[in-house]
This record gives structure tokens, sequence and C-alpha cells, in this order.
């Protein structure tokens, strides 16, 4: 434990994994360029939703420096994130902004981790790429270790999910694998940089096209004026049946857009490609049906009990009604609206119509007063209590 570990992005990943490898007892650094994300972490103002992630912080927060400029060590790991960008090109800027970093302070013998998903090959990329800028040749180590920690119950998931390493070779894979050993109690499966690469990316897609199933259903059985809930209770009965649920569209930072990174780069991908093609109109689905003139949305975040807005579905909602409607906007957990109104669930309420986009815990309080009224509730919020 005498190496010192530097994360590199202090995000939604990186953050709990430095406080994990400092609880494990590592001299643990963690760097964060966005200064105003450095404060409100180092105040101790984290996320709402994730409890243990801030007990765990009051433990060892003696025990880790939060920086804003990288430093030398012995162990890197990148917790940068791979967005998309409007062409749904896979952004590389900020993994290769963190690499460059390193190449400054990176001596032989070190270990380099990335966790954020990458294309399949560019874990070989990067060891390429870092071994010439470094000028240290093969004479490092680097393996991709996929995050696969669910956010909500991050510390939960990142302790005893099963964790895949895949080195650049044996040696790198070995050594990340007993890295991660101090901080995980799930399985650790060795494999190369290639397969975790694209194993990340499955589990990601897995679930894309399972919800598109789910969100195509809900179109069908809406125009067969069928309740697509019960069919799925029902066919979910069957031993080996488990659809997903429908839902307003699917957000987040993460399955929206990882298709488009085997998509862009094999052929083949038209499963993969039509999943995400539902998954993308379902939203203005909801949107063409309100048949008010003042509507009301209830949650615009990604998910439930969340303050996250990445990719939510609520926005490409609130866009469409805009454009000949009245929108007012509820959500407890994020100041968010994307151009609506803020209001007061008692606006919400003497709405025309009410969209339930984002069914928070906290909305049950209010399910029989929206029983009255019209309502949009494409996770059956109202049905499901
Ligand atoms: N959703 C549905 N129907 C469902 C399940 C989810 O419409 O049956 C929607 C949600 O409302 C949300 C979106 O899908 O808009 C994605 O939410 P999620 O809860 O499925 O997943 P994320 O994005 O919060 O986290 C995912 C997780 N991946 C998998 O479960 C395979 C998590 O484990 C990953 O670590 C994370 O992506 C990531 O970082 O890649």
């Amino acid at each position: 434990m005498n190496e010192k570990i530097v994360v590199i992005g202090m995000g939604y990943i990186g953050f709990p994994t430095a406080l994990l490898f400092a609880k494990a007892g590592y001299k643990v650094v963690g760097v964060e360029k966005d200064l105003g994300k450095l404060s409100t972490i180092a105040k101790g103002n984290h996320y709402k939703e994730e409890p243990s992630l801030n007990k765990l912080f009051n433990e060892v927060k003696d025990n880790i420096k939060l920086v804003s400029k990288i430093e030398d060590g012995d162990i890197f790991i990148v917790c940068v994130q791979t967005p998309i960008t409007e062409d749904k090109i896979v952004d590389m800027t900020y993994i290769y902004g963190a690499v460059d970093a390193i190449a400054e302070k990176i001596k032989q013998g070190n270990l380099v981790i990335i966790e954020a998903t990458l294309p399949v090959g560019e874990t070989k990329r990067i060891f390429d790429y870092l071994s010439k800028k470094s000028m240290l040749h093969d004479k490092f180590y680097l393996a991709h270790c996929p995050e696969t920690a669910f956010p909500t119950d991050l510390i939960n998931e990142m302790v005893n999910n099963s964790k895949v390493i895949g080195g650049i070779n044996e040696k790198s894979t070995k050594l990340a694998a007993e890295l991660y050993s101090k901080i995980i109690k799930g399985e650790i499966i060795e494999t190369n940089s290639n397969t975790s690469e694209l194993t990340k990316l499955v589990e990601n897609i897995y679930r894309d096209i399972n919800i598109a199933f789910a969100n195509e259903l809900s179109i069908i059985c809406d125009k067969l004026n069928v309740n697509v809930f019960e069919v799925i209770k029902l066919a979910n009965l069957h031993p080996r049946v488990k659809i997903h649920n429908p839902s307003a569209g699917v957000g987040g930072s993460c399955i929206p857009i990882d298709a488009y990174f085997i998509s862009n780069y094999v052929d083949g991908c038209d499963l993969i490609t039509m999943a995400r093609e539902v998954n993308n109109y379902k939203p203005l689905y909801i949107a063409k049906k309100v048949k008010g003139r003042k509507v009301g949305i209830l949650g615009v975040t990604y998910k439930p009990n969340i303050g996250d807005t990445r990719m939510a579905p609520a926005k490409i909602i609130i866009k469409e009604l805009l454009k000949d409607h009245i929108v007012l906007v509820h959500d407890p957990y994020t100041s968010e609206t994307f151009g609506g109104e803020k209001a007061d669930i008692k606006q919400i309420l003497d709405c025309d119509e009410i969209i339930i986009v984002t069914p928070h815990n906290d909305f049950k309080k209010y399910i029989e007063e929206l029983k009255k009224k019209h309502v949009i509730d494409p996770t059956n919020f109202l049905g499901s209590d």
C-alpha cells in the first residue's frame, strides 16, 4: 500500500474510486480541473441520492488530497468521460487530455488504468500513443477496467459487482487485478483490453435493446388499445421472459450513446441501430399524444430519484411541446426546466394535461390527486402502487 494513486476526473466514478482506494490505505490524489466541482467536493456537498458515498467521504477525507493539476504517482486511474458529439462521433478529447497529462509524469514501471468506456481497440491505441509521448516505450503497464456501477447505488455496486480487467499484456492485467482486489469483493475477471472494451459496451447495449423492445411494445399496445403493463406483467410470468419497463425514453450519459461506440466502427449493427431509433423516438411519440394547451411536466431528470439531467427524454418532450403549448415543469431534484416554466405541484395539478416523465418517489404523495387528472403516464407510476 505504499504506492501513490492519482485518480484523474472527480466525477461520478472517479470520486468514489478515489475514496475506496483511500479507505484501503493508499495515498490518493484526486485530480479535477473544474474548480467549481473541486470546491463542491471538498466541502462535502455530494450527490443527495448517494448517502453511502457521503458517509465514505467523511470517513476518509483526511487521506485524500484534491488538486486541480496532475502530480507524480505510481498508479494513474483515468475516470474522465467519453461523450459523443452532435454528429454521434465518439469524443476522445478528455481521454487524450488525461493521457497527455500522464505522459508528463509517468515513470518506468508505473501502471495506468482507464475506467472510461472506450471504442474497441482504443486501449491499445492509447498504449502506442503514451509509449511515444512519454518516451518510455513499453516500460509501463496499461489496463482497461470499465466501471459498471449503477447511479443511486454507486458504492455498493463498485464494491460488490464483478470487475472485468483487460490489460494490454498479461503483466498489466495481473497488476490491475491485484490492485482492484484491494477494494472489490465481487469476482475479478482477467481478460484482454479488446474484450473488456466490448464487454462494457455490450452490457449497456443489451439494456438499450431490451428497453427499446418495451418501448416499441408500449406504442403497439397504444394503437391496439391494450394495456402494455398488463401484457408485460403476464408475459414475464413465463420462466424465460423478462421484458424491461417502458418509459418516456432512455437518458443518461451511457446507455443512449454506447451503441455508437460500435456502430461507428463496424458494419452490421442493424438491431443495435434500430433499438437506438426506437428509444430516440419515444419522447416524440409522447409529445405527440398531448391534446391539452397547458401541459405540466413531472420530473425532468434522466431517471427517478437522481439529479442528473444528461440526455434526459424530458428535454425532447419539452422542446417539442414548446412549439405550440404552455409548458410547466416541476422536479424537486433539479432546477433545470429545458425552457419550460418552473412550477410548484399545485400549478402542475391545475394544467390541462400532465406527463409523469420521471417518476420520482417524492411524487407518490400526489398519486390520488393525479389519478383524478388527465395524465400521460409512460412508466405506469399511477398503476404501480
Ligand atoms: N430505463 C427504461 N426502462 C428500464 C430501465 C431503464 O426506460 O427498464 C431508462 C431509465 O429511465 C433511464 C435509462 O433507461 O432513462 C438508463 O437508466 P439505467 O438505470 O438503466 O442505467 P444508467 O444509465 O443509470 O446506468 C447504466 C448501468 N448499466 C447497466 O445497467 C447495464 C450502469 O451499471 C453503468 O455503470 C452505467 O450505465 C454506465 O456508467 O455505463
